[in-house]
């Protein structure tokens, strides 16, 4: 073999065999030390011709930018994530990386995956969202995003998104449904696992152009009576986007919502406008269990935001999520991309979770009300401290 391909197929194994590091304690969660994907972790064998014949110079054929914001499922005892593969040539796919203790040692599959098109294909495809529903498939929710017809002539920028949707019994076959039907453009839409009131339930959230939330960008709660013809009749707003917080431009549903004795904890993004541009943080919200629209728990602003290194990346700033995994013995593995770039892990637990969303103080919307919850917080500790002396 060739002596480059042998060193960059023994570079490779390097970082796929490498342990990760649990670098950090806040007490809700820790982060590690090393992405869990990166472009990096991409096959050999999809980005270079081995044969010397063809390839005297062994140079790389087909790029990888990034690995991000990952669709996440065990199966078959393994942790899998199915991020958004996306080339150089700015077309995003689908492909399947495994791990045995979802920290570390993630490795693809032999192909990426295949998303079959409909009659209107697709320009580029991103975000899915896993959902193993009560009904016995395994359902994948992601963006479609198409070319507007309707943009004047020369504007090659605007866009449709809609929400595409898949489903699988093997993780190898995806049988491509109807897109959902909605009355605004969509993305971020994410499938609760369970039925409520015999009906399939969304998570949506509807724009109203490709980058502008309008008057839509909350998290919508829709009732879907047939999902191999999924249609939007309505939707109850969930979550709102409010002044002056984290969530100002836009909000996301991260993955579907993890059921717990206590509620439905939920992970979704949060966008703010800044000097800089748009920054996304990830925030957390817990619904009731007897009436999933209704929120009774949010802690105030963000959850996670972009540390050191997550900070910058081919859209810097931003944090994502749309995959977790929650293991019987109560461990969350929480998936989350970095600045459009690279896929990290944090690990926390049900308890804390429930905890961190049922006890933090909620948003008062005025900085004299955060001012407020730090009072109180420090006259309880005075209190403790002279009862405890
Ligand atoms: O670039 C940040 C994110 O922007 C979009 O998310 P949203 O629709 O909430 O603005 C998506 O394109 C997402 O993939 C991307 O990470």
């Amino acid at each position: 073999m060739d002596k480059r391909l042998d060193s960059l197929l023994a570079k490779q194994e390097e970082l796929l065999t490498r342990k990760n590091e649990s670098i950090e304690n806040n007490g809700i969660f820790e982060r590690y030390k090393y992405p869990v994907l990166t472009n990096e972790h991409i096959p050999l064998s999809w980005r270079y011709d081995f044969n010397k014949n063809n390839n005297k110079h062994m140079l790389e054929r087909i790029g990888v930018n990034a690995v991000m914001n990952s669709g996440a499922i065990k199966w078959n005892g393994k942790y899998i994530l199915m991020p958004r593969v996306e080339g150089y040539d700015r077309k995003s796919y689908f492909a399947i990386a495994e791990s045995s203790n979802g920290i570390d040692n993630f490795r693809f599959w032999e192909y990426p995956v295949i998303i079959p098109e409909t009659d209107n294909p697709d320009t580029n495809i991103y975000d899915m969202r896993l959902t193993a529903h009560e009904d016995g498939w395994i359902y994948g929710i992601f963006c479609s995003e198409r070319k507007d017809s309707n943009a004047p002539k020369g504007n090659q920028s605007s866009a449709i998104a809609a929400a595409g949707i898949v489903r699988t019994k093997n993780m190898k076959n995806w049988e491509r449904l109807p897109d959902l039907e909605s009355q605004s453009q969509q993305r971020n839409v994410a499938l609760h696992p369970e039925f409520v009131n015999g009906k399939y339930i969304l998570y949506t959230r509807p724009q109203d152009s490709f980058i502008e939330a309008g008057n839509g960008g909350g998290i919508g709660w829709a009732e879907i009576d047939d999902i191999t013809h999924a249609v939007i009749k309505e939707e109850k707003m969930i979550q709102h986007r409010v002044y002056h917080t984290i969530s100002e431009a836009k909000i996301g549903e991260g993955p579907h919502p993890i059921k717990t004795d206590k509620g439905w904890l939920h992970l979704a993004h949060g966008v703010r406008y800044c000097a800089a541009g748009l920054r996304y943080v990830l925030y957390m919200y817990m619904t009731s269990l007897e009436d999933p629209t209704k929120v009774i728990a949010q802690p105030a602003g963000y959850f996670m935001a972009p540390e050191g290194m997550e900070r910058v990346g081919d859209v810097s700033n931003v944090l994502f999520s749309n995959g977790w995994i929650f293991d019987p013995d109560g461990t969350v593995f929480i998936y989350y991309a970095s600045s459009d770039t690279r896929m990290h892990v944090a690990l926390s637990s049900t308890d804390r979770l429930i905890d961190y969303c049922i006890n933090t103080p909620s948003d008062g919307f005025r900085s004299f009300k955060s001012v407020e919850n730090i009072i109180n917080l420090i006259d309880k500790n005075k209190k403790y401290l002279s009862e405890k002396r």
